[in-house]
């Protein structure tokens, strides 16, 4: 299992962020193997030195960024390099940790510091750093030279997993190409995704926090575990705050369970009049004399308890229905580069909509928008990388293991918020085949054992007669595309098929359903009467044909529906796609298509009746 924490960088009196996104130099290793920059040690040297460099933004994806197609389509080996001051304080301080972190990089990264290598990484979406206080010490320090090189390529192994295809027939292919193939419906950007900080703190550090939260009447319960590294017997104090800045709670040692009188639960906005509540819990390391400084960390926490019945999912114990939408990273010109614009628009988008809920399809999101969700009270199931599992040998034991692993990793980052109220741990994988039965029984228990106080789920496309792995979940989450991958044309068959999903599936599990993604493809601006497939009346007859069986069955047993997609999103080039996945009810620039102003009005309309 992991080594370490992976606490959100933030500055309090014992710690400073300094953040060194920006500008960086880029180089793609476009020689034939893709491997001349290892050969020709690249790290070694100012990059400019062994070749040509262009300018990078960070965070961003690469791909949209130039105008050469190669560099669009890249697959393999890229560079990335930058000259950062390191404080001189910070390195004198010998009482300091200097860590550098990475938000993100897709999908396996390098990281060296002054040509020395500091850590690698596998996994294009989720937190890796490296403590470099002692590359800087040695070497004097400053400049410091980082540089990282990433490598988009997916295999069979790797998560989400792929295959390199060569097209080495001479008789067609006098030069010969190869292709990244995948099996999942969006663009494989890449590149540095997501922040790089540098950041301290001292010696004796908090590592990890971890809280569960219960309550029992009007006393909130905050269950809390601290692990602190770098001292073996420093004293460890919690104090929680309420949100006036009145202290409510506090505790000594390192675990221990703080309650709180008067409890303001965080509920998700549009269920109760004071959503969202967030109480501070902040955790000091007092230092010995040879420890040095006092570290110092501040958690939001939400007292909230999430359960989940035969018929329904209550969040404090109150039925909660899912009525949100399906997401991606993803925007013009930065791909999936983490962009506070866009991330700060869409939340806008979904409370303009009366959206209570996401999912985070189909990888974990930057850190910033859990934060952001924990603020505004807007709930998400969060889902790992585990998309595309069709191969039959992307179920073996190496694949397994590094699922398993991708969990821990996404556990340790989002356990603490409170919006996550349920993890997926893959979407549409091929769960009929005889290996996923055995496969789905460890992913789940294995995330079980890292969290039990949420609910597990896999989302699922296929049948409920040959799914081998709806058994180990909590919630069953089924996606289905009816009159759009079949019987194109026939909304009118909408409602018999979809009642008879939902029946099928209820009656063999007896648990909770969410319709996870359903929706159609619609060209903004494309108008027809009668409805045609691709123009914006089509898609919202589609909807209007789900609602209706919606609003029967959820008064039942179906707790939520996920339009897909909330934003048209750019895909690979394929005869099925016309740049890109329409099934977005905002176009890719974020503006409303028809199907936006029906979910507008029907979100708002059911988060009036369910209060
Ligand atoms: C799905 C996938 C999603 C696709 C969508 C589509 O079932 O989960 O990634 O984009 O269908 O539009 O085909």
């Amino acid at each position: 299992s992991l080594q370490g924490g992976m606490l959100f960088p933030t500055e309090s009196p014992s710690r400073e962020v300094k953040d060194v996104s920006g500008l960086w130099r880029f180089r793609a290793d476009l020689s034939p193997e893709r491997n001349r920059g290892f050969e020709q040690q690249w790290y070694r040297s100012p990059l400019a030195e062994t070749g040509p460099v262009i300018d990078m933004p960070v965070p961003s994806s690469y791909n949209d960024i130039t105008q050469d197609a190669k560099i669009r389509d890249f697959i393999g080996w890229v560079w990335y390099e930058k000259d950062v001051w390191v404080p001189a304080r910070w390195i004198q301080d010998q009482g300091a940790r200097i860590v550098l972190r990475v938000g993100s990089a897709h999908y396996y990264s390098v990281l060296w510091v002054n040509g020395v290598e500091m850590t690698e990484h596998e996994g294009g979406h989720l937190p890796f750093e490296a403590d470099i206080s002692g590359a800087l010490r040695q070497t004097s320090g400053n400049p410091c030279r980082i540089t990282i090189a990433v490598n988009n390529t997916l295999t069979l192994e790797t998560l989400p997993p792929g295959t390199i295809q060569y097209m080495n027939d001479r008789s067609r292919y006098p030069a010969g190409y190869f292709v990244q193939n995948t099996n999942f419906d969006f663009f494989n950007y890449a590149g540095i995704h997501r922040p790089v900080l540098l950041y301290t703190t001292p010696k004796a550090h908090i590592d990890d926090i971890s809280v569960e939260t219960a309550f029992s009447d009007n006393i909130g319960l905050v269950s809390f575990n601290v692990s602190v590294l770098g001292s073996s017997k420093a004293a460890v104090k919690v104090t929680l705050s309420a949100q006036d800045g009145r202290c409510v709670a506090s505790a000594d040692g390192s675990r221990g369970v703080l309650k709180v009188t008067d409890v303001s639960l965080w509920w998700p906005y549009l269920m109760h009049e004071n959503p969202a509540y967030l109480y501070s819990m902040e955790v000091s390391v007092q230092a010995t004399a040879e420890d040095g400084q006092t570290d110092v960390y501040t958690l939001p926490v939400g007292i909230r308890t999430v359960k989940v019945t035969s018929t329904q999912f209550l969040i404090n114990n109150k039925p909660f229905y899912f009525h949100g939408v399906n997401k991606h990273e993803d925007a013009d010109i930065r791909g999936k580069g983490f962009d506070w614009p866009v991330v700060v628009k869409d939340f806008n988008l979904m409370k303009w909509m009366g959206v209570n809920s996401f999912r985070t399809s189909h990888y974990p999101y930057a850190e910033e928008i859990l934060q952001m969700a924990d603020r505004h009270g807007i709930v998400i199931i969060d889902e790992c990388p585990g998309v595309g599992i069709k191969d039959i040998r992307s179920f073996g034991n190496v694949s397994l293991a590094h699922h398993l692993t991708v969990m821990e990793e996404l556990v340790r980052r989002d356990k603490n918020h409170p919006s996550v109220v349920m993890w997926s741990v893959a979407n549409e994988p091929a769960s009929e085949m005889p290996p996923a039965g055995f496969y789905f029984k460890e992913l789940v228990s294995h995330t079980k054992s890292l969290d039990s106080s949420r609910p597990v789920t896999y989302i699922t496309d296929s049948n409920y007669a040959r799914d081998q792995g709806a058994q180990y979940v909590d919630v069953i989450c089924v996606n289905s595309y009816l009159s759009w991958y079949h019987d194109p044309g026939h909304t009118e068959l909408i409602s018999l098929q979809l009642n008879t999903q939902f029946d099928d599936w209820y009656d063999k599990y007896q648990k909770p359903i969410i319709q996870s993604e359903y929706g159609a493809d619609a060209v903004a601006g494309l108008h027809s009467d009668p409805p045609m497939m691709f123009t914006e009346e089509y898609q919202t007859t589609v909807l209007q044909n789900y609602h209706n069986v919606f609003d029967q069955k959820r008064k039942e047993f179906v707790i939520g529906e996920l339009i897909w997609n909330f934003a048209d999103f750019m895909t690979a080039q394929t005869i099925t796609r016309v740049v890109g996945n329409k099934k977005g009810i905002f176009t890719r620039q974020r503006q409303p298509k028809a199907g936006a102003l029906l979910l507008r009005e029907r979100y708002w309309r059911i988060a009036n009746e369910t209060g």
